[in-house]
């Protein structure tokens, strides 16, 4: 018997017989899931088993609706008895009411007599990658069935057709990669081997080589350009098992699985393990926000809720790292630097509201040792925390609470924290610092105060408010764990609960280096991305070869492509943190990638955080931070997500007293000048016809003709490689005065306050932290006759077409009144 399951969005059918399940979007042309299996791999003692490949006793409870924080679910049971080992398992289907997802779940129960290893819970498996197909195989198929991709020559050498196949991987930690791949491209991870990969990969996901085969952390989508059809696989938590997923998609359908890892950890007879909810969503992706079902269910899934968290403004400050360290990333700090920089916070402060200065990595004894100071902070913290306090800033700092460093005094005073290998050796925390760091063991319970104590002490007893905490994979590393029943993630989780525990609701918490999915609903703020560095390419020690490619070191690039692929995470899992901007000019950026990076900050809403020396800053570079603040903190749309390895394409609608504009970014990621063309089709627009134009770090106005009359578009002629062109857009209207942007703030319109525009006249109020001087331009429907500042007669400039240019000077606010004919 067959029994389905159904919402507005997806039909799912359960088969018991065959033990296989199928299930296909609503929508005509959806994707459709055909037999796929469910296993679970186990091992008793030396024996490894596989079950649920067969389900031999069954029993379906009838579908029921039961609340839960996605609504009304609509639930189907399955009992799955098994013959082997008393392992018994329920397999749990729902359908949202009001979401167009499919959720799933399997429990495992060990009623037998004997204690189990769980290995891996397949949740999804959709052809076999390497082995021939099973008789009851299933398949994934797209409504373009696998048509060639029409660009591809005719095969002469028998190699099968690539299908117009992308897919979207999710890195699972801040620093790891996320980005698309095509058939014939390589999985990204790193080539540094042992040095890199406890960083940056989860250990039970995997690092495939072949061309064609990808892997991803908790979610990925496998999409179809022809068609725009796109199907998510993922999970809505990770607070009991790491997921991952694999695709092939080199030739002949594409294959598809999505596991929860069980890490090995031990099931005792009586216990049980459930997975978090898998989730599958079906696609169009040619619409402005196609994972919002998914991303949102996620949030809702870790209590986050509206008006919560993920609602506070986007941080703006400084940190000390990118400024007082080598590029071999060794801390150099000293109270001196801190208080030189808080004092010219302090100067600048009308100019440059920052909030936060935090100080970085450079301060403690060792990394472990974080009750203990070195020789440049013989005082301790608190003198700095308040001196920064009584400034009127919020003090910030940087702890690795989950990482140590081999030569710490915890490694020899408490050898049983760390966390070791079967060899009883500790475990590989990475290559950093020069030395292979550790890890703790989190299930230790010494280990665990030792967390709370130091979080609790830089607290409340330090006095900061704000943490930075870093290195938090360290809390997820292989390894034996004194207690053996529980997974990474669980201890990862339990790790971020303890945090959040000992440093109180209202402490402003910022994860870095941090497993994604372990954190949704813990932390305020976190990195999505590498770090950045003096450079635009990476590079260690100057060395530029081998590691310049390297997906996950520092470089202003990486940090720059993660910002924007990511940037659907922010505001609906925390605020995103894109990394520190550079902004002073002896470093080995061009002045055209510093304005880059700062419109890759501005347009992804996140936090900004300056990291240069603030009294040598020259005027001309503040001026660029200053034109981002305050932050506009939204989240924008990633245009061209699905076609572009480094998105090419932003869009970030706004408004303000004066109506709506589109502030659209074009990014050239070339090594080489390109010419570019504005279209109004490749974004999503309001109206039509013609539009104004303005661009912001050039100052110049165009029309950009109506893609009817003139379908090619505005030509850009010769962005420099790196580069970006920043426009306010907004349709042309022929009566009534407009504002076209300007270069007071990046936004190029929410300085205006308001907007009074009358038969002859208009009247706008602008407002901007403290001493003003730039210009903005208007569309005025008539010649003007006057223009007043403040009440007092002004110039300006005819630029053609209505367009007008005013020169202004004030301090924090004025008005413009000008009258026309
Ligand atoms: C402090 C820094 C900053 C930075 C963090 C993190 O050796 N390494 O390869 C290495 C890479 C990154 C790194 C540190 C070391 O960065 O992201 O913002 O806080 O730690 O040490």
């Amino acid at each position: 018997m067959i029994h389905t399951l159904e919402n507005s969005a997806v039909h799912l059918e359960v088969n018991p017989g065959l033990a296989r399940w199928s299930v296909s979007g609503k929508q005509r042309n959806s994707p459709s899931l055909e037999n796929v299996e469910i296993n679970l791999s186990y091992r008793r003692g030396f024996t490894r088993r596989n079950l649920l490949n067969r389900w031999p006793e069954t029993k379906v409870t009838e579908p029921k609706t039961c609340p839960s924080p996605h609504g009304p679910l609509r639930q189907l049971g399955i009992d799955i008895a098994s013959p082997k080992d008393g392992i018994h398992s329920k397999l749990v289907f729902a359908v949202p009411d009001n979401h167009p997802l499919l959720l799933w779940k399997l429990s495992v129960e060990n009623r037998g007599s004997h204690a189990v290893n769980i290995d891996k819970i397949e949740l999804l498996t959709l052809g076999y990658i390497y082995r021939e197909r099973p008789a009851h195989g299933g398949r994934l198929h797209f409504p373009s069935g696998g048509l060639p991709r029409s660009s591809q020559p005719r095969n002469k050498r028998r190699e099968p057709y690539l299908k117009d196949l992308a897919f979207f991987s999710n890195g699972w930690q801040s620093w790891s990669h996320s980005g698309l791949y095509s058939p014939e491209d390589r999985y990204r991870l790193s080539r540094l081997g042992f040095l890199r990969t406890p960083l940056v990969k989860n250990a039970s996901t995997p690092h495939p080589k072949r061309a064609g085969l990808f892997a991803s952390d908790m979610f990925g989508v496998l999409g179809e350009r022809t068609s725009r059809i796109g199907l998510l696989a993922g999970f809505l938590s990770q607070k009991e098992h790491f997921g991952s997923l694999e695709t092939w998609m080199g030739s002949g359908d594409p294959t598809l699985s999505l596991w929860a890892s069980g890490d090995g950890a031990r099931l005792d007879p009586g216990q049980g393990m459930t997975t978090d909810w898998a989730c599958l969503q079906f696609l169009h992706l040619d619409t402005p926000d196609p994972l919002a079902p998914y991303l949102e269910a996620v949030a809702r899934e870790n209590d986050l809720h509206e008006g919560g968290k993920t609602e506070a403004a986007s941080p703006a400050g400084w940190c000390s790292w990118y400024q007082f360290s080598t590029e071999d990333f060794i801390g150099l700090l000293n109270e001196d630097d801190i208080r030189s920089n808080l004092e010219a916070m302090r100067e600048l402060e009308e100019e440059l509201p920052l909030e936060i200065i935090q100080i970085d990595d450079g301060y403690q004894s060792e990394i472990g040792d974080w009750l203990s100071f070195n020789d440049s902070f013989p005082e301790g913290l608190t003198p700095l925390a308040s001196s920064i306090h009584q400034a009127g800033f919020t003090p910030g700092l940087w702890l690795s609470p989950f990482i140590v460093h081999p030569k710490s005094k915890l490694t020899a005073q408490h050898p049983d924290w760390l966390l070791r290998n079967r060899f009883k050796r500790p475990v590989n925390a990475g290559f950093l610092w020069g030395r292979f760091m550790q890890g703790l063991d989190l299930t230790h319970p010494d280990a665990m105060a030792y967390i709370k104590d130091v979080i609790h002490t830089a607290v409340d007893k330090w006095g900061f408010p704000y943490l930075k905490l870093d290195f938090l994979y360290a809390a997820a590393l292989p390894g034996r764990h004194r207690d053996a029943s529980r997974t990474r993630a669980q201890v990862m989780r339990a790790g971020l609960e303890a945090v959040r525990e000992a440093a109180g609701e209202d402490t402003f918490i910022l994860g870095c280096s941090c497993p994604l999915g372990s954190a949704v609903g813990l932390v305020d703020a976190m990195r999505i991305s590498p770090d950045t560095a003096r450079r635009w390419n990476s590079s260690y020690r100057g060395i530029r070869y081998y590691i310049r490619d390297e997906p996950s070191f520092p470089s202003a690039f990486n940090a720059a492509h993660s910002s924007l692929v990511r940037s659907n995470l922010h505001r609906r899992w925390w605020i995103n943190d894109p990394d520190c901007l550079l902004l002073r000019p002896d470093t080995h950026l061009t002045e055209v990638e510093v304005q880059t990076i700062a419109s890759v900050i501005a347009l992804t809403g996140g936090s900004l955080i300056l990291s240069d020396h603030l009294p040598e800053l020259p005027p001309e570079r503040r001026q660029i931070a200053a034109s981002l603040l305050p932050l506009i903190g939204k989240r924008p749309f990633i245009l061209d997500w699905f076609d572009s390895v480094t998105p090419q394409r932003v869009q970030l609608d706004l408004e303000g007293p004066q109506g709506g504009w589109h502030l659209i970014g074009l990014f050239n990621w070339q090594d080489e000048t390109q010419d570019f063309t504005l279209r109004q089709s490749d974004f999503y627009l309001k109206g039509a016809g013609e539009m104004y134009a303005r661009e912001f770090w050039s100052g110049e106005t165009y029309i950009l003709p109506d893609e009817l009359a003139s379908p090619e578009g505005l030509i850009l002629e010769k962005v420099p490689p790196h580069g970006v062109v920043l426009f306010a857009l907004q349709p042309r209207r022929k009566y009534r005065p407009q504002y076209l942007g300007g270069d007071l703030h990046i936004s190029q319109g929410l300085e205006v306050i308001d907007w009074q525009p009358n038969d002859k006249s208009l009247r706008l109020t602008l407002a901007r932290p403290g001493r003003v001087h730039g210009r903005i331009d208007l569309a005025i429907p008539n010649p003007i006759e006057s223009a007043r500042l403040d009440g007092v007669l002004i110039p300006w400039e005819t630029l053609g077409e209505g367009m007008y240019s005013f020169e202004l000077k004030f301090k924090q606010r004025a008005s413009l009144e000008i009258n026309y004919r």
